[in-house]
């Protein structure tokens, strides 16, 4: 093998990537490596909550603007989702296992305008993310309060994230606080930053312009569980 191949720097830096089985290849995007790790990534401080007064806002292009309690969602129905995900500093998780609300579910319970064709997902702190309705709409997108059976941790979003894994993972905002329904599509913190703004995986739309120069080990420095 090529002594400056991709394969071999990341054997050099040894990174935690695992070896997986052919039939799962074609499961992993280009550019990617398998972890058995869970990354932890965000800006700013892991928020904490007074639940009591903890609500999620939804409001933009609704007829209603409505706010719910963290003990109305977990009145609602649940959904298990089982999905691959992956973020742009290089790391993918097979098989993860996340339980929430359908957010096509969720969306019963609101009136959204025939133009509110974009959603900015608001969270902590001041994270933004704007993602296409159409794309919140699908089998595998959970507003996820559990994962891998237990509810989610502080760090990985408690008390409520979104899971959208068919993109990259910076659309799965942790800690939301609001969904807002827009007309028109609006970039969000790292959309806003260089990165794609659609952030398909599988095209490896990681960059909106150039390519920012991410440390391929950036990742594995990171804290996990
Ligand atoms: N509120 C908030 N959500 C966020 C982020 C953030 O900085 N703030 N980072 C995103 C990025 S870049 C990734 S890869 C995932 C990481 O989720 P995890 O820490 O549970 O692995 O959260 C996403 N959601
Ligand atoms: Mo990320």
């Amino acid at each position: 093998m090529a002594k400056d191949s991709k394969a071999e720097r990341i054997k050099r830096m040894q990174i935690p990537a695992v070896d997986i089985p052919e039939e799962l290849v074609h499961r992993v995007p280009p550019g990617q490596v398998v972890t058995d790790r869970f990354p932890i990534l965000h800006e700013g401080e892991v928020p904490n909550y007074d639940m009591a007064a903890w609500s999620l806002r939804v409001f933009g292009e609704v007829n209603e603007e409505k706010s719910f309690s963290y003990e109305e969602l977990l009145a609602l129905p649940r959904t298990q989702v089982v999905c691959d995900i992956h973020c742009v500093t290089r790391w993918s998780k097979l098989d993860t296992v996340w339980e929430g609300i359908l957010f096509r579910d969720f969306l019963k319970l609101i009136d959204v305008k025939p133009e509110g064709k974009y959603v900015m997902l608001h969270a902590d702190n001041d994270y933004e993310t704007n993602v296409p309705l159409v794309d919140l709409m699908g089998d595998h997108v959970l507003l996820a309060m559990m994962f891998d059976g237990k509810p989610l941790t502080p760090k990985h979003g408690w008390p409520l994230r979104l899971v959208v894994p068919h993109l990259y993972f910076w659309k799965s905002a942790k800690w939301i606080q609001g969904l807002e329904f827009m007309q028109e599509d609006r970039e969000g913190f790292w959309e806003r930053n260089g990165f794609h703004n659609i952030a398909d995986p599988f095209e490896e739309q990681r960059f909106s312009g150039e390519a920012i120069p991410i440390p391929e080990d950036e990742w594995v420095r990171k804290d996990f569980d």
